[in-house]
């Protein structure tokens, strides 16, 4: 496959902030009369970002979009990578990203830009699988097992993510006791419509934040938890048997000085110790089957304490402490911190090295939860990875904003695509369960 051309722009993203599109024009290195195929992505953009996560170039410019320009990361793919590809013999993905890895020269991917490398490594991607007439989730595990996946609707956002008095960033639903994707879909959705109307009905709000989720404030971070519980009921399920709870509650960002603090609501710190009661209570009260950063990142006892815990009984992510990275995953596998990881094609910066931290994951028996970021755009590629890498699960925001509702109506298309081959595993998705 020769590269042909590669071009960068600067788009948006859902917060209105500039990210990087960009597109990657492939031809057939043996046969000149099939036409280039050309493959477009844009890369999206985290609030709650892990220490070391790859680094995402922008400007600093304030007379630009208050600094989060990325002209500077448009400039070096329109550039240092366009001069570099052009005209090379690509063999694969594999071989482009380690191109793309060289160019850069850094570790974190701080001299081009996470950002710019990343947009470069998802547009050769879709190029690839046009160039290969196949849809763009066989090219990852070729011919590995697919499936569809629960859809973790994230429905009360709080943290980071909205300006409510609710510490806690994530509060997922995922219905699981269903036979297809397309149907645990429409129990998210009944949900979350539900939830909209006892909201209302509490006289509470019901704008949505970030990810497409409730942001009221509530007297409590449980309440949060029950107002959901009470919305599973109402539409017609059973919290545990038919929807179970996934949280993300961050807590990296409640971190400081040794403590984690709830820092929206009574301002009350606590320890790593007091975290874990907390986690065992509600796991124990509530139908929870997944908790992701239950203790922050720089927080190695504790996250070690939480696996040896409750990782026997719950799936336990890691987000911010593993930031996608083989060699962060592989010291938590040593140290027994985790039993799932959280993939975010951004935190580490190259299509290949997210699929290499897939197949650590799964060699030493960890489960992998495919996330976007809560900065996102109509860029759909996460649906096709969570189908090709049999993930699953995904969490990609709530029941609505269309920057969430792509991914779920690209994952529809694919499970149409696939018609009777299809699979739909439910709870067995989760670990431990
Ligand atoms: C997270 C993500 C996505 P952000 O913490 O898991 O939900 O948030 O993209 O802001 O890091
Ligand atoms: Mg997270």
């Amino acid at each position: 496959m020769i590269i042909e051309k590669v071009h960068a722009r600067e788009v948006l993203d859902s917060r209105g902030n500039p990210t990087v599109e960009a597109e990657v024009t492939l031809r057939d290195s043996k046969s000149s009369n099939r036409e280039p195929v050309t493959g477009i992505a844009i890369v999206p953009s985290g609030a709650s970002t892990g220490e070391k996560e790859a680094v995402e170039l922008r400007d600093g410019d304030p007379r630009r979009y208050q600094g989060k320009g990325v002209s500077k990361a448009v400039a070096n793919v329109n550039t240092t990578i366009a001069a570099s590809l052009r005209n090379l013999n690509i063999l694969s993905q594999q071989h482009l990203d380690e191109e793309l890895i060289r160019l850069d020269g850094t570790s974190n991917k701080s001299k081009l830009g996470a950002n710019a490398i990343l947009a470069v490594s998802m547009a050769f991607a879709r190029a690839f699988a046009l160039a290969e007439r196949t849809s763009l989730y066989r090219t990852f595990f070729p011919g590995g097992p697919l499936s569809l996946p629960v859809p973790c609707m994230n429905v009360i956002n709080g943290g980071r993510h909205a300006d409510n008095n609710v510490d806690f960033q994530e509060f997922m639903i995922a219905p699981h006791n269903a036979p297809s994707f397309k149907e645990a879909i429409r129990m998210g959705e009944e949900t979350f419509h539900a939830l909209r109307s006892i909201l209302k009905t509490k006289g509470y709000f019901t704008g949505v934040g970030d990810e497409g989720g409730f942001a009221p404030n509530l007297r409590s971070n449980e309440e949060a938890v029950e107002v959901i519980l009470e919305a599973i009921t109402k539409a017609g399920y059973h919290p545990g048997k038919d929807i179970s709870l996934c949280l993300d509650p961050a807590t990296s960002e409640m971190w400081e000085d040794g403590q984690y603090v709830f820092f929206k609501s009574t301002k009350e710190k606590i320890s790593s110790d007091r975290l874990l009661a907390l986690w065992s209570d509600w796991v124990r009260q509530y139908p929870i089957v997944l908790l992701e950063d239950g203790m922050a990142e720089n927080d190695w006892t504790g996250w070690k304490s939480l696996t040896a815990q409750l990782g026997g009984n719950i799936e336990l992510v890691g987000d911010d402490i593993f930031c996608t990275n083989p060699a962060i995953l592989k010291k938590g596998i040593e140290e027994r911190v985790a039993n799932s990881i959280l993939i975010k094609l951004n935190q580490i910066g190259t299509v290949s090295e997210t699929l290499e931290t897939i197949r650590l994951a799964y060699k030493n028996n960890y489960n992998c939860f495919i996330s976007h970021r809560s900065g996102e755009t109509e860029d759909t590629t996460i649906a096709d990875l969570v189908v090709g890498t049999n993930a699953g699960h995904i969490k990609t925001g709530s029941g609505c904003r269309s920057e969430r509702i792509a991914k779920f109506n690209r994952l529809l298309r694919i499970e149409e695509e696939l018609g009777s081959q299809a699979v739909f595993i439910g709870i067995k998705a989760f670990k431990n369960k």
